[in-house]
């Protein structure tokens, strides 16, 4: 059969189960960026004025700038997990954000957005941060095989920050071992001090950055961090080049694989604490190294994109551009954010922020861009990150099994903007407390536990909230007592979706993606 023939017969084959990939000659290279803590306005394209943010507002420009774009956690981990298996965090204990000896959260075999586009003939890896777990409990052999972890879950190559900068170990995994580990400076992780090490507390005097609460035990860097690390001196990083490391291990990937089909899972550290940005950044914005920060990732994103221009694989391959949860000022460092902020709104019209419940914990800047493909343009469709698994392997034309990513819903037509795409009608939410958005509406139940002291996390005025989110978008307004039956209902719902263990049917997976 001439290539041209194949093609065809192939096009006429899939065309009432797979319409978009038809549209393609092939499938697209996949790209998420996974930013850390970025908020919704944090870029320039989200109204961000003090930072500039040309490369992520190139994206939006020649893509789809989601207004109703989410994380489904506020924070790390259980965001992470979300995405990865299609599966609300929630209902999964031990995927809260993870400790420094965490081991290996997702298990081997678990299917997975890299699982399923794997089967689909992608070459896929991961860069960046992790935070996921790596190795056997009961704690990671640091200086032996970490294994399972990225490439047990279908992951062809990984290269990570284990959990977080803010937290020991301090040094980079490629595949199932640190780099420039060595058996005479053996690594080990605990939450005591094993050695009467200097700490942030003893030696606070010396730290190039200093702590504001918590994050002042063993000392990288000059920064101390949370847990206590021994070993490993010639692995340990310096978090000014963390960035560049990174972005040039993400480079290194798709320059290796241009000829191959590649899905590449990109999760800078940025703009996690400790924010430390590389010199050439140092002092580039008015709001600090938050702001500095900001910068970095976007040359990251530039640096990027530009890879793929020069390896001819723009037009080729789709770009997904988030933030893993809302945004924070002092999350552990004193590094000027809050005195610097001076009217930047880091979540935008939102309420909230980073482990908050309120919209700025997980409504986030989320862009889609796949030239020849998705219309430039904006979109108010309400989408997930917890959708990617269901909604690429529908892009590629693969099945998932009924018991596997229970919560992600097929949204691909909303993602690439086609006019049918009504992406999802509901939401729940994760941050302390569960909440859940339908259409404009959204009903907030917080925890019983106390309040915390904290800048983005506020207690509610009662277990329950309801908001019109359309009418409110910061949740401004408490209209439980003026919509009782409506907040009667969200309730149940709520506790429906909770008891069901699955928010997608079991017998037809788009059913409720409005796809
Ligand atoms: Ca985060």
């Amino acid at each position: 059969m001439r290539p041209s023939t194949m093609w065809i017969a192939l096009a006429l084959l899939c065309q009432p189960v797979f319409p978009v990939i038809c549209r393609a000659a092939e499938l697209p290279n996949i790209i998420v960026i996974m930013t850390d803590d970025l908020g919704y306005g944090d870029v320039g394209c989200y109204g961000a004025t003090a930072v500039k943010t040309p490369h992520i507002d190139s994206l939006a420009a020649d893509g789809l700038r989601f207004t109703n774009g989410y994380a489904s956690a506020s924070t790390c981990t259980p965001t992470r997990f979300s995405f990865l298996t299609g599966k609300y965090a929630w209902r999964q204990p031990g995927t809260g954000i993870a400790p420094p000896n965490a081991t290996a959260i997702i298990a081997p075999g678990t299917v997975t957005l890299p699982s399923v586009l794997k089967q689909a003939g992608y070459t896929t890896g991961v860069v960046g941060k992790w935070h996921l777990g790596l190795g056997r409990k009961p704690a990671p052999d640091w200086s032996g095989s970490l294994e399972p972890g990225p490439r047990e879950i279908g992951f062809d190559y990984c290269f990570l920050m284990p959990t977080t900068g803010d937290r020991v170990p301090c040094v980079y995994v490629e595949n199932h071992h640190v780099v420039n580990s060595e058996p005479d400076d053996p690594i080990t992780v605990s939450n005591k001090n094993p050695d009467g090490q200097p700490t942030g507390i003893t030696h606070r005097d010396t730290l190039k950055m200093n702590w504001s609460h918590g994050h002042n035990q063993s000392i990288v860097n000059g920064i101390s961090r949370i847990g206590f690390m021994t070993g490993g001196h010639k692995a340990r990083w310096r978090d000014e080049d963390m960035a560049d490391v990174f972005t040039g291990k993400a480079i290194d990937f798709v320059r290796q694989h241009r000829t191959d089909r590649f899905f590449l899972f990109f999760a800078t550290h940025d703009i996690h604490v400790p924010r430390m940005p590389n010199e050439r950044f140092q002092g580039r914005t008015p709001l600090g190294y938050r702001g500095d920060a900001i910068e970095q990732m976007d040359d990251c994103v530039g640096r990027l994109l530009k890879t793929l221009d020069e390896s001819h694989l723009t037009q080729d391959t789709l770009v997904i551009f988030c933030s893993d949860n809302g945004p924070v000022l002092d999350d552990g460092y004193q590094d000027g954010a809050v005195e610097k902020i001076d009217g930047h709104k880091p979540a935008g019209p939102l309420r909230g922020g980073k482990y908050s419940i309120y919209e700025g914990g997980t409504r986030t800047p989320l862009i889609t861009r796949w030239p020849g493909h998705i219309a430039p343009g904006v979109s108010d469709k309400i989408v997930c990150s917890v959708d990617f698994v269901a909604s690429l392997a529908h892009l590629v034309g693969q099945s998932i099994p009924d018991e596997a990513c229970v919560d992600s819903q097929d949204v691909l037509p909303a993602l690439l903007g086609d006019a049918a795409g009504t992406g999802r009608q509901e939401l729940v939410q994760q941050g302390r407390g569960l909440a859940l958005r339908e259409g404009a509406w959204k009903l907030l139940r917080h925890p019983n536990a106390k309040p915390v002291k904290s800048l983005t996390y506020e207690k509610g005025p009662g277990k329950f909230e309801l908001f019109n989110l359309v009418d409110d978008p910061g949740e401004t307004t408490n209209l439980l007592n003026r919509f009782p039956e409506r907040g009667e209902e969200m309730k149940a719902r709520l506790k429906a979706l909770e008891d069901a263990g699955r928010s997608v049917a079991r017998d037809h997976r788009s059913r409720h993606a409005g796809s």
